[in-house]
């Protein structure tokens, strides 16, 4: 279905990282006076449009040379998409979290997450009301695929925004808990291991159930650092390679019930490593504290 074009009005300003790789850009720009980031990203191929591609393409030639040819082929529009990403109005954090940097692995201590870490995260993180969005049904409610209304034990399933639900192979959803007051690995204790097997054993039949995706083909995963602190699981498709989720960000769910299990205050107690950008508000915390 067509929508009004809401990008022609839009202003660019700079390009704060690209990706041949990923076939991706991330623009800083402007609608009207507002501060805006539009991400654009060219969709995967998929294995069932291939007949329609190899048929009503029209195709030229390159190079040719011995047994090989390249060439530029022009798909049919509706097989050549691409997915554009808007935030508006962005913040100055939105902007930086966006732009390519270099990041500093980060040893944060107990104390740390104390001293340095909470007063910080408390005063400027991202809003979470997008999260509250979704728990409250006033936003992608047609997109859940699994909810336990539990308030205590229970959580919403839904397709995280970076997955376009056309193929399985960059399969990703997102488990956001009920619970309220989680913020992130960091506040879970034993207490909460009702809540995280429930999410994993639910998640992933749910996932069986919808997508026929056994669980021996998914990574069930958090982020410490998260960008948002309200409690939330990642599941993605074992073998993709989700942009943003470098393996120092990440740790397996299975990992965190067993650590909570062998000791309750697992998560309050241990160092915890972690990247961190040179422009991220953090760093300068860390830096200041001698501890950079
Ligand atoms: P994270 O570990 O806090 O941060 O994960 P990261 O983005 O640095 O990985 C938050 C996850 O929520 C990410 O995978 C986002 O793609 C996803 N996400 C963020 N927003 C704002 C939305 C949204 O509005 N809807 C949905 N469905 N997913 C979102």
């Amino acid at each position: 279905q067509a929508e009004k074009n809401v990008l022609s009005t839009f202003q660019t300003t700079t390009v704060l990282s690209d990706s041949a790789r990923e076939k991706t850009i991330f623009v800083h720009g402007k609608f009207a006076d507002q501060n805006a980031v539009v991400i654009l990203e060219k969709t995967p191929i998929r294995e069932d449009t291939l007949s329609e591609i190899f048929t009503a393409s029209t195709l030229k030639l390159d190079i040719k040379n011995d047994i090989y040819s390249t060439y530029r082929l022009q798909a049919p529009p509706h097989l050549n998409e691409m997915k554009a990403t808007v935030v508006c109005p962005a913040t100055e954090k939105h902007v930086t979290k966006y732009q390519r940097q270099e990041s500093v692995l980060v040893e944060e201590t107990a104390e740390d997450y104390q001293s340095i870490t909470l007063p910080f995260i408390q005063k400027q993180s991202f809003s979470v009301q997008w999260v509250y969005n979704i728990l409250e049904k006033k936003a992608e409610s047609e997109r859940i695929v699994f909810e336990d209304p539990h308030p205590k034990l229970g959580f919403v399933l839904l397709p995280d925004f970076k997955w376009d639900q056309k193929q399985l192979e960059n399969l990703y959803l997102i488990a956001i808990t009920h619970h309220r007051n989680i913020k992130s690995l960091r506040d879970l204790t034993s207490e909460h291991l009702p809540l995280l097997q429930n999410i994993f054993q639910k998640g992933k039949e749910a996932i069986l159930q919808h997508y026929s995706l056994p669980a021996s083909k998914l990574r069930v995963y958090l982020h410490y650092q998260p960008s948002y602190y309200h409690l939330h699981v990642h599941f993605t498709k074992l073998g993709y390679d989700a942009p943003g989720c470098g393996v120092e960000r990440a740790h397996l769910l299975t990992d965190v019930i067993q650590n909570l299990h062998s000791d309750p205050h697992y998560y309050k107690t241990r160092t915890l490593s972690f990247p961190l950008r040179a422009d991220d508000g953090l760093f300068s915390h860390f830096q200041e504290a001698g501890k950079l």
